[in-house]
């Protein structure tokens, strides 16, 4: 950075000090429980402006920057378990596949695990193939990965570089659907594809989560596939973190009627560091097949 040639004002929209992380709920299908969060990384530009990744990620040219940013979301993923860790079940962050074939995101994570302490069964690393990386270090990092404890999802799946021969050499612990196949959920092929996936998930004990769901028809359909997570503007929309709420919803949003659950409590209280309270309500929900 030091020899940029951003101007000033331009320098001050790229530096880390405005990065903010805004979260996205991952909810379970079967009772509509919220379960994770996605950590998406915004950054306020000088203006006050809000920076999506496509706004800001081609001035993050080169490893160490983007590696930075990741070490960045991952510190904030360990803030925000240390308050919210047990209302969900785990936390998820967006990280460069160059920086897991690296090695050096490994080191990072087990330094930050070693200087925080958070529970790393919690964190999950979301990488998204952009090229065909080399199968030995990208196999041998996610192996040490998941022995520190940590979970590693294939985003974006069916997209782009993601290969069935990848999922086959390195087991790993989630796979997020891709959107685009959400969308194309009424197309025969696909969801012969998505049965597959399904089957593949029950045999690797893989967790799978449909990306991008916005409509009751589009959960359900997914739910009867048994597909168990879901994410999308259906269940939530990416809120900054302290505004993010973590307890079920007051009504199904898979139109299914709501049923309390009479063998736990109705709603535990707990209060968050920032002033808000989560009230986490012991609620279930039929799913309309
Ligand atoms: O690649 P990845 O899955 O990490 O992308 C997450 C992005 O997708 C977020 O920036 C978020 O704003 C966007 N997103 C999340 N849910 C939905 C959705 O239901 N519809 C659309 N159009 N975008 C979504
Ligand atoms: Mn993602």
């Amino acid at each position: 950075m030091s020899q940029s040639s951003h101007t000033g004002s331009d320098r001050s929209s790229v530096t880390p000090q405005f990065l903010i992380a805004f979260g996205q709920t991952i909810s379970e299908l079967s009772t509509e429980r919220i379960v994770g969060v996605e950590l998406l990384a915004r950054w306020r530009s000088a203006d006050g402006g809000v920076l999506l990744p496509a706004d800001f990620l081609p001035m993050i040219d080169g490893l160490s920057l983007s590696a930075a940013l990741d070490n960045r979301m991952i510190r904030t993923a360990a803030e925000f378990l240390s308050s919210a860790g047990s209302l969900i079940e785990f936390v998820s962050v967006n990280v460069g596949a160059d920086h897991l074939v690296s090695g050096a995101l490994v080191d990072s994570v087990q330094e930050i695990v070693e200087t925080t302490g958070f529970n790393p069964t919690q964190l999950m690393l979301e990488v998204t193939e952009v090229s065909d990386h080399t199968t030995g270090p990208w196999n041998r990092n996610i192996e040490r990965l998941q022995q520190l404890g940590v979970g590693v999802a294939i985003d974006d799946f069916g997209t782009g570089f993601s290969s069935m021969t990848r999922l086959i050499d390195a087991p790993i612990n989630m796979v997020k659907v891709d959107k685009t196949l959400v969308e194309r959920i009424d197309d025969t092929g696909c969801r012969a594809l998505l049965r597959g996936i399904v089957e593949y998930a029950i045999e690797s004990d893989t967790s799978l989560v449909a990306e991008g769901v916005e409509t009751p028809t589009q959960a359900n359909k997914i739910a009867s596939l048994g597909i168990r997570y879901a994410q999308g503007f259906l269940f939530g929309r990416p809120a900054p973190l302290p505004t993010l709420r973590l307890d079920p919803p007051a009504a199904s949003k898979l139109g299914g009627p709501g049923t309390l659950s009479l063998n736990e409590p109705v709603a535990t209280a707990t209060a968050l560091p920032n002033g808000a309270t989560v009230y986490r309500q012991a609620r279930t929900f039929q799913t309309a097949s």
